[in-house]
């Protein structure tokens, strides 16, 4: 019990999240940009004008960032660089911030890695 228990925890980087429903459209999302590799789309409780979430379609243990493998290079340089694609097309061309929550501290909510563009806005310095 207490196996499975543990099993159940954010720890578990190959657990479904609410975000594989997203990419299998079981729940409506708004699709900004979307290839063989990655989806973005609008997100729910949005933090400035412009919200985004870049996710990889297969997780592949990449819970979050603190999971990161030797192999996972090329789907991290493919997260960020479609969010410079979606930056473009929202018109941020002033200006963006990228974000990536990891863990309890980091605030992280969804354990399936995601990278947020934010615009639309002046950002502050330091983050909340
Ligand atoms: P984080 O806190 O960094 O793990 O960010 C998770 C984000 O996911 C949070 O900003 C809200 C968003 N989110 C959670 N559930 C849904 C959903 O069902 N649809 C959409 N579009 N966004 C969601």
């Amino acid at each position: 019990e207490k196996e499975a228990a543990l099993a159940a925890t954010p720890s578990d980087a190959d657990a479904p999240t609410i975000f594989d429903k997203i990419i299998n459209k079981e729940i409506p999302s708004t699709v900004v940009y979307e290839d063989d590799k990655v989806l973005a789309f609008r997100d729910i409780t949005p933090q400035a004008p412009t919200h985004i979430l870049i996710i990889p379609k297969v997780k592949d243990g990449l819970s979050g960032l603190s999971k990161a493998e030797e192999r996972h290079f090329d789907i991290l340089g493919r997260l960020l660089y479609t969010a410079k694609l979606v930056a473009k097309q929202e018109g941020l061309d002033d200006g963006f911030r990228i974000v990536i929550n990891d863990g309890p501290k980091g605030c992280q909510s969804v354990y399936h890695i995601h990278v947020h563009l934010l615009g639309g806005r002046q950002m502050n310095w330091p983050p909340g």
